[in-house]
């Protein structure tokens, strides 16, 4: 694509040059929730009628009239007819892969709202795509970059799939392997979610962009060895849409293979992911690696989540269970370097407050964030974010840290903590639990 002069040399005087971005293309707006496709292509008008005086657009159409020139297009929802409120598509066969900027937003159907909940999501979804009549095929595949907003994505072999060339896209307000509420089991046969691109954003600290991931028969979110810098925010993942009552991802909440450079969750208040109930771990770092390559995952942040009652662990860096912490100075390699965890050493009530009290023995000279969590008794994971303290390290790798929770704490209480190295962004798994207990 080139640029009109005019654009380029746009506020004169300057000689920074913005970027070039694609130009603003058309809008379509599906009507109809059938799957038949476009009449004719590359005449930006989304048809699938040979009448002159009907127009039926359908997403089919609409993604293969978005596909025919390279203008950033938007696709909107308007269908009519059907005796219910959500209107369900159900492609017969793939979709086209998406293979030029496009926003398709699932919340221009009417009734369809954002979530505006604290806690789980109130969203109303009025656009679902299923997939059980299309194969073994992939729900939204694209090979550009796309937002992908307020739709519902179940029984496709995956739900979303980013390959390369989809750099920058987002997927906001969206349900990957439920049912339109929410509440039931519609699931993807492999993960909910898999990115093979850069600077990927799932959900966001806008309310109305959480997703909810679950019921997938894999991983809920799958980060593959293409990946890089994706953002995971403020997304339920493996739970109905209370946030709370299992439906579970069959593998792992968030499976990250061989690739680095990630943040899930956030350290600013509302950016954190509830990671629930999933069969395999909450997060699970693996590397792959052979004699010819090296994929081994890092600097991945795991900040102020909740997470609780998976199967396997809350955190588990290198998919092999409990990763026992080495000696100073933590030089032991591995996913997410093996960042050594912190060690809770007393969680005592007194009539007022809760005094936490702990350690932990790294890198020399080095400042870690070190996050509290409360969890259920049995459950070693991290189920409630209670704040952070940082420290640091000195010549000796070690330090201890003093942590009040802002609430006094219930005897029996389980804490546990993480520990993130400030300077390479990496996070360890949960440290063992420790009971809160009377002086
Ligand atoms: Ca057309
Ligand atoms: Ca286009
Ligand atoms: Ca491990
Ligand atoms: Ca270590």
């Amino acid at each position: 694509m080139s640029l009109p002069l005019a654009v380029l040399v746009a506020g004169v005087g300057s000689a920074v040059v913005a970027a070039p971005v694609a130009a603003a293309g058309h809008t379509y707006v599906v009507s109809s929730s059938s799957d038949k496709p476009d009449r004719k292509v590359g005449d930006h008008f989304c048809d699938v009628t040979k009448s002159s005086s009907t127009t039926v657009c359908t997403l089919r159409a609409a993604i293969m009239e978005a596909n025919a020139d390279a203008d950033a297009d938007r696709i909107r929802f308007a269908i009519t007819g059907g005796s219910s409120a959500v209107k369900t598509i159900k492609p017969a066969s793939a979709l086209p892969v998406i293979s030029e900027p496009l926003v398709i937003d699932g919340t221009t159907q009417s009734g369809a709202t954002l979530n505006t909940a604290a806690t789980g999501t109130n969203a109303r979804m009025r656009i679902v795509l299923d997939g059980s009549d299309a194969g073994n095929v992939p729900g939204l595949q694209a090979s550009a970059t796309v937002t992908i907003k307020g739709l519902v994505i179940g029984g496709f072999a995956r739900g979303i799939q980013l390959s390369g060339g989809s750099d920058g896209s987002r997927i906001l307000g969206d349900f990957v392997g439920t049912d339109g509420t929410g509440r039931l089991d519609r699931g993807n046969s492999g993960s909910g979610i898999l990115v093979n691109s850069e600077d990927v954003r799932i959900g966001s600290v806008a309310r109305g962009d959480r997703n909810l991931v679950s019921g997938n028969d894999s991983a809920g979110i799958s980060l593959g060895i293409a990946a890089r810098s994706a953002i995971i925010q403020d997304s339920l993942i493996g739970t109905k849409r209370d946030g709370q009552s299992a439906l579970a991802n069959r593998g792992d909440g968030i499976f990250v293979t061989g690739s680095s450079h990630h943040l899930i969750g956030g350290a600013i208040a509302g950016q954190g992911n509830v990671i629930r109930s999933n069969h395999g771990s909450g997060v699970n770092l693996i590397a792959i690696t052979s004699p010819s390559l090296d994929l081994t995952p890092q600097s991945i942040q795991i900040l102020g989540n909740s997470i609780s009652h998976n199967v396997g662990l809350g955190i588990d860096l290198g998919g092999d269970g409990v990763t026992h912490n080495d000696k100073v100075p933590d030089a032991d390699a591995g996913a997410n370097r093996l960042q050594n965890k912190p060690s809770v050493a007393s969680a005592v009530v007194s009539a007022s407050n809760t005094t936490i009290k702990g350690s932990i023995a790294s890198r020399r000279d080095r400042t870690y964030r070190i996050e509290l969590f409360q969890s259920d008794a049995g459950d070693p994971e991290g189920r409630a974010f209670l704040g952070s303290v940082q420290v640091t390290t000195g010549s000796t790798g070690k330090a201890t840290w003093t942590f009040k929770p802002g609430a006094r704490l219930a005897l029996g209480t389980v804490i546990t903590a993480t520990a993130t190295d400030t300077v390479r962004l990496e996070t360890s798994e949960f440290s063992p639990a420790r009971t809160v207990s009377n002086p």
